[in-house]
């Protein structure tokens, strides 16, 4: 069955109905999925395709996985959510789970990821002035440029993304934004008492995966270790076996001081974040200072311990780690002129587009389409390529068939 659009009412009844009642805030492509089962997606005529955004890194465990849904079924049916004014029987399970499994000594549950993020910002400012001594107001968070955190508006306040952020001013105060996998500017940048953090993606995933020098992220950890700062690693997009180790940092054996979690933590079922610190750092929030309806409710407690077994159950990170290296070879080796890079880590990678058709990434998405694989462009250029990480060897080698092909539509 063809997967053009255009062709079939069904797709574009569902894309109209949407067009009249939600909120035009995404440019998708023109595909109305259904059903998702590992690595695949199925569009309401019927059509396959290999999903290889994954919901922007949520379902790295692969769609709708077994394990996860089982958890989230049996828990739906029992409790979903008591509110943090009392008590759940999963909470204090699912903490010491996490806890354990990162190496931290707390964690503080949200939901979305830029909840978490949010949150991690409030900690490190709240332990900048109750334990570094930063006067009231004055603490100032360093940031880079590229990043992507999330879409609050204290969060696009130190965006550099004009679609992002323009017209959504005023903004937020105290953030300092420096070019990222710079070290001199960063060490500029510590020479100020008043930084409480340092907020860094380990691989820029927006940015159309922009993997730093090795040794950037340790260089940058020790550098905020002496200057008294905290290091906070958003690991929404990049963690949970994404780039073939359970967390990027760990590529570089480097420990954030605060771990900002979220996406596969719940294998792409529901919203679930976390933000992960020790003690000294984290009890600097005291009852009553922040919260979230749903953070840490049972339902997420036990769909996240889930997500987070399937991880290790099934070797997701070395799997990531061995398949992303095959891929990125199969890529280069094709050695085809309208791709100008092929960067990534894991199963985290993009290509680069050269062609003078400035919408050739976008129709390279749609031939991709055409022949069943599911792709976005990113700002332009950039494709960033990212499958669930249960894909198999042969799968990945039927997926560049279909790569190759559809590059001969921009050629
Ligand atoms: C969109 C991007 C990816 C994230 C990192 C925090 C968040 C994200 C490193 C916030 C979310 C999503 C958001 C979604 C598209 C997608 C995205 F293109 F926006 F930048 F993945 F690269 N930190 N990323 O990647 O988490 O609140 O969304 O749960 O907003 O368009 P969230």
């Amino acid at each position: 069955m063809s997967r053009t659009t255009g062709q079939h009412t069904k797709t574009q009844e569902f894309i109209a109905k949407e067009l009249t009642y939600s909120a035009h805030n995404y440019h998708p492509l023109p595909v109305v999925l259904e059903r998702g089962e590992g690595v695949y997606l199925w569009d309401v005529e019927g059509n396959r395709y290999y999903d290889f955004l994954s919901g922007y890194s949520a379902v790295n465990q692969g769609h709708c996985h077994p394990k996860i849904i089982a958890a989230l079924v049996d828990q739906a049916q029992k409790l979903t959510l008591t509110s943090r004014a009392f008590h759940s029987d999963l909470l204090g399970e699912y903490a010491q789970y996490i806890t354990g499994y990162f190496g931290y000594e707390k964690v503080l549950p949200m939901n979305s990821g830029v909840e978490a993020v949010e949150t991690a910002l409030k900690i490190a400012r709240r332990w900048g002035y109750d334990k570094k001594g930063i006067p009231a107001n004055m603490a100032k968070i360093i940031t880079v440029e590229g990043n992507f955190h999330g879409r609050t508006l204290n969060v696009v306040s130190f965006s550099t993304d004009p679609s992002s952020r323009d017209g959504f001013g005023p903004f937020m105060p105290g953030y300092e934004i420096i070019p990222y996998n710079d070290l001199d500017a960063l060490a500029a940048a510590l020479n100020d008492p008043n930084v409480a953090g340092f907020l860094v993606e380990p691989i820029q995933g927006e940015a159309g995966v922009y993997v730093p020098d090795d040794g950037y992220l340790a260089a940058a950890y020790a550098l905020c270790r002496k200057a008294d700062v905290l290091f906070i690693g958003d690991e929404i997009q990049t963690g949970l076996a994404r780039t073939g180790r359970m967390l990027a940092c760990d590529h570089e054996g480097v420990r954030p001081d605060i771990l900002i979690l979220g996406k596969a933590l719940s294998g792409g079922t529901m919203p679930i974040s976390a933000v992960l610190a020790d003690d000294a750092v984290m009890l600097c929030i005291r009852p009553g200072e922040h919260g979230s309806t749903f953070g840490g409710n049972p339902l997420a407690c036990k769909v996240a311990i889930a997500a987070l077994e399937v991880l290790k159950e099934e070797n997701l990170a070395a799997h990531a780690d061995e398949l992303g290296a095959y891929f990125r070879e199969r890529l280069l080796a094709l050695r085809h002129p309208n791709i100008k890079q092929v960067r990534g880590k894991g199963l985290l990678n993009a290509i680069v587009i050269d062609h003078p058709n400035p919408d050739a990434a976008w129709e390279l998405c749609l031939a991709l389409k055409t022949n069943g694989l599911l792709a976005k462009p990113t700002h332009g250029d950039k494709i960033r390529f990212a499958p669930p990480l249960v894909i198999t060897r042969e799968q990945l080698d039927e997926c560049i068939e279909l790569i190759k092909i559809s590059l001969a539509a921009i050629a």
